[in-house]
């Protein structure tokens, strides 16, 4: 049985990781020719974005076939020696299963849309109120989450674009399919999957409108969910107990989460919450301008570490991914002090409990993409509320600023391999530009031993290394400097004490007893060559230090 504690995952992106054939697309032979920088990471899988044919409206998260590879990505061949390849290299592939919803261009749909009975049911049709949608509940990709079909005098319900289609999970039937393609992928040799939005599969049984058209309280977490995702384990993945399951879960709470991933439950092994992703939110609303909440960032992560703790769940420990704007952007420096924020914020993460999930760029410490015009965008999301945002009031440059600071397409942008124009990720034209962020690059970091990227790798070596890094307990200090983040793991008789400094100034942290606790410990590991030392007065942080402290 794997050791999630000392288990890490890599995130790719494919199509901005590299391009193999130069159309601008990252692809499969892509990822294949990068295996061996992954696999210098220190990571045991590597979960792929969507790759099955889909019309790409939301970037392949509208799968239109559950069995064939869209083949701007590549073919059956290429997965099947990418999952060779991988094994070489002690590697896993895992696959995202979004099956929530199917693009409307699927078969399934195609056929419902014709009338037929049995595919109508596969979906969520009803009928309007009075020529208005059944509910007034907004997509989340903006506009009502129902689309009239005039053929039929009936609804179909979309939580996300218009061409995703919501499956009826209701359905005996779906499951079996979905089970099927589930089946069909391990069949193929995957390794594990990360579950798209799976929280939101079971709908409510009466449709109601919610207040504000927000109708997340009435189908998220919904009321056969854990049951309908105990028999897809049962009848799937968890017959292969070497596979490693993540859920992705929007706006869950722990209590459902500890149900979604302690090992009793037999439902998933990690899940990914975002609470900690939305400290520069205004008013819970994303597109807003923002300043990120740093009491706001330790509450919520204090809370998750403790409560799944004591419930014995799991969680994923993540900064990134293809949804979210970059971390160092976010939180950390885009000027002198990049290098160190990056490495700070790695460090506050990567220690806690739970399994890393390295989304790519972030080991090199990409920026947000500083787009100037709508003209640069691709994403269906961020496209969408350009319209929405300006029916607001808002002005073009508000606009812009707001997509500038939260857009997900400043976390798209193509992986920079050297220090050229296209940072050797294609020989034609990226299907999205390579933004005005820093020229990181993955060749100038191997060659820097000071660099962000080594600091990944040391880390993720750390968690392997010393059992209290990776299964040690979580213990939250309490510190009343709002730019720091402290906590402690304990295992045994081992001890590590983390402690980040999340400002750019240098602070001196009177932490209560601490200089006493720290006789005996030394540092282990962080950003500075010259590490915080405990003295008199308390331990002096420099700007965006990280120091971890261990009787080890
Ligand atoms: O994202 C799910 C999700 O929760 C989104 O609402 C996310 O919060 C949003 O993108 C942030 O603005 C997953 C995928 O990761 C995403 O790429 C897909 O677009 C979405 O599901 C629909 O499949």
């Amino acid at each position: 049985m794997k050791n999630l504690g000392t288990t890490a995952v890599y995130q790719v992106y494919v199509r901005s990781f590299r391009d193999s054939g130069g159309d601008g697309f990252g692809d499969l032979p892509g990822v294949i020719e990068k295996l061996d920088y992954i696999a210098s990471l220190g990571v045991d899988y590597v979960w792929l974005t969507p790759f099955l044919k889909s019309p790409q409206k939301d970037n392949g998260y509208d799968i239109a076939d559950y069995r064939a590879i869209e083949p701007v990505f590549g073919t059956m061949e290429d997965f099947e020696r990418l999952v060779a390849e991988a094994e070489k290299r002690g590697l896993k592939i895992m696959m995202d299963m979004v099956i929530n919803h199917t693009s409307t261009a699927h078969e399934w749909f195609q056929k419902a849309l014709a009338g037929d009975e049995k595919y109508l049911n596969y979906y969520i049709f009803r009928k309007g109120k009075n020529g208005q949608p059944p509910t007034n509940w907004n997509s989340k990709f903006g506009g009502s989450a129902w689309e009239y079909v005039p053929g039929l005098d009936l609804f179909y319900l979309h939580l996300y674009a218009r061409e995703q289609a919501d499956l009826n999970w209701d359905n005996p039937a779906v499951r079996k399919e979905l089970q099927d393609v589930v089946n069909f992928w391990i069949g193929k040799g995957a390794g594990g999957f990360r579950f798209d939005v799976i929280n939101v599969i079971s709908k409510p049984a009466v449709f109601e409108d919610a207040p504000g058209g927000d109708g997340r309280h009435l189908y998220t977490d919904g009321p056969n969910v854990h049951a309908y995702i105990r028999e897809l384990n049962e009848n799937s993945f968890g017959r292969h107990p070497e596979m490693l399951t993540v859920a992705e879960l929007s706006s869950t709470n722990i209590g459902n989460c500890i149900q979604y991933t302690r090992p009793e439950n037999h439902e998933f092994n990690t899940a990914f919450q975002f609470y900690h992703l939305r400290i520069d939110y205004t008013n819970d609303r994303k597109w807003e301008p923002g300043t990120p909440d740093t009491d706001k960032l330790r509450n919520t992560l204090n809370e998750w570490q403790t409560g799944m703790q004591r419930g014995g769940g799991n969680m994923s420990l993540f900064w990134s991914n293809h949804d979210q704007p970059r971390i160092v952007s976010r939180l950390g420096d885009e000027g002198p002090l990049w290098k160190e924020s990056a490495k700070m914020l790695a460090t506050l993460m990567y220690f806690l409990n739970g399994v890393p999930f390295i989304y790519q760029g972030e080991e090199i410490g990409a920026m947000n993409g500083g787009f100037k015009s709508i003209g640069q965008y691709r994403d269906v999301e961020t496209i969408n509320h350009f319209d929405i945002l300006k029916n607001e009031g808002k002005t073009e440059e508000e606009i812009l600023g707001i997509f500038r600071q939260k857009s997900r397409d400043n976390g798209r942008l193509p992986m920079r391999w050297d220090g050229s124009d296209l940072g050797g990720f294609t020989r034609g034209t990226p299907w999205i530009g390579l933004g005005q962020g820093t020229k990181a690059n993955v060749r100038d970091e191997e060659q820097d031993v000071d660099s962000i990227l080594v600091y990944y790798k040391r880390l993720l070596g750390m968690r392997k290394t010393y059992p209290v890094l990776s299964s040690g307990t979580f213990e939250p200090i309490a510190i009343a400097e709002k730019n720091v983040y402290a906590y402690r793991r304990c295992l045994g008789a081992n001890t590590a004490w983390i402690f980040c400094n999340l400002s750019r100034d240098s602070l001196v942290l009177d932490i209560p007893g601490a200089g006493m606790e720290l006789k005996g410990f030394r540092a282990v590991f962080g950003n500075y060559a010259d590490p915080a030392v405990p003295g008199q007065a308390g331990l002096s942080l420099k700007p965006y230090e990280a120091v971890v402290y261990g009787n080890f």
